[in-house]
C-alpha cells in the first residue's frame, strides 16, 4: 500500500468484476462493443444491459474513456478506457497509457467516485511491456490525485502474482 495525501493506493490479486468499489475500469477497444480478456470478462459479468449502454456511446478514441452503470456488476460504474496498442514504443504509447488513467479518473471525479479499481491496461493482448506500464500507472495516479479530490482508494487489480509483484516494488521504490 502506498498513502498520497488521504488517499490509498493498494495491489491486490484479484477478479476485478467482483470488486465492491464506485468504478472499476474496463481495458476496452475503441468500438466499445466488447472483446477478450478483461473486458469479455467485465461484459460477461455485468450482463447484456452493458453492451446496450455501451452501443449507445459511438465507441471511444484511444487514450480516452467513457463510463456506463455497473448493472450487475457491484460495482456502480464501469470506465471504458482505451489503451494503446503496443507497436515498439515509437507511436505515443506511454503517453495514450498515461492519458487512460487521467481520463478515467477524471470521470470518477464527475461520478463523485471515492473508490476506483483499474485493471493493467494494455499489458494484455496490447502487450505493452508490463513494467513500464506499471511504472506509467502508478506515476499517472499520483500526478492526477490532486485533480480527484473524491477518490479515497485507488485498487490496482491483478490477475496474477508477477502482476501484483511490479505493483509492490514501485510502491516500495516509492516510500
Ligand atoms: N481482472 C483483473 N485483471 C484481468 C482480468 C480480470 N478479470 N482478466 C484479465 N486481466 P487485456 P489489453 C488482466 O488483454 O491488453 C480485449 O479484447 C490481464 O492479465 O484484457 O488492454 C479488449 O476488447 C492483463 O494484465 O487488455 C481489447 O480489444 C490486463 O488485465 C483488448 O483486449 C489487460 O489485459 C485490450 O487489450
Amino acid at each position: 500500500m502506498l498513502n498520497i495525501g488521504d488517499c490509498a493506493l493498494q495491489a491486490h490479486v484479484v477478479d476485478i468484476t467482483t470488486l465492491d468499489v464506485d468504478a472499476i475500469v474496463n481495458a476496452a477497444n475503441t468500438s466499445l462493443l466488447g472483446g477478450g480478456g478483461v473486458d469479455g470478462a467485465i461484459h460477461r459479468a455485468a450482463g447484456p444491459d452493458l453492451l446496450r449502454e455501451c452501443e449507445t456511446l459511438g465507441g471511444c478514441a484511444t487514450g480516452d474513456a467513457k463510463i456506463t452503470a455497473g448493472h450487475r456488476l457491484k460495482a456502480r460504474h464501469v470506465i471504458h478506457a482505451v489503451g494503446p496498442v503496443w507497436h515498439g514504443g515509437e507511436r505515443g504509447e506511454a503517453e495514450l497509457l498515461a492519458s487512460c488513467y487521467r481520463r478515467s479518473l477524471g470521470l470518477a471525479r464527475e461520478a463523485k467516485a471515492t473508490s476506483i479499481a483499474f485493471p493493467a491496461i494494455s499489458c494484455g493482448v496490447y502487450r505493452f511491456p508490463a513494467d513500464d506500464a506499471v511504472r506509467i500507472a502508478v506515476q499517472t495516479v499520483i500526478d492526477t490525485l490532486p485533480h480527484a479530490q473524491s477518490v479515497e482508494r485507488v485498487i490496482f487489480a491483478c490477475f496474477d502474482e508477477a502482476m501484483y509483484s511490479r505493483y509492490q516494488a514501485e510502491f516500495e521504490r516509492r516510500l
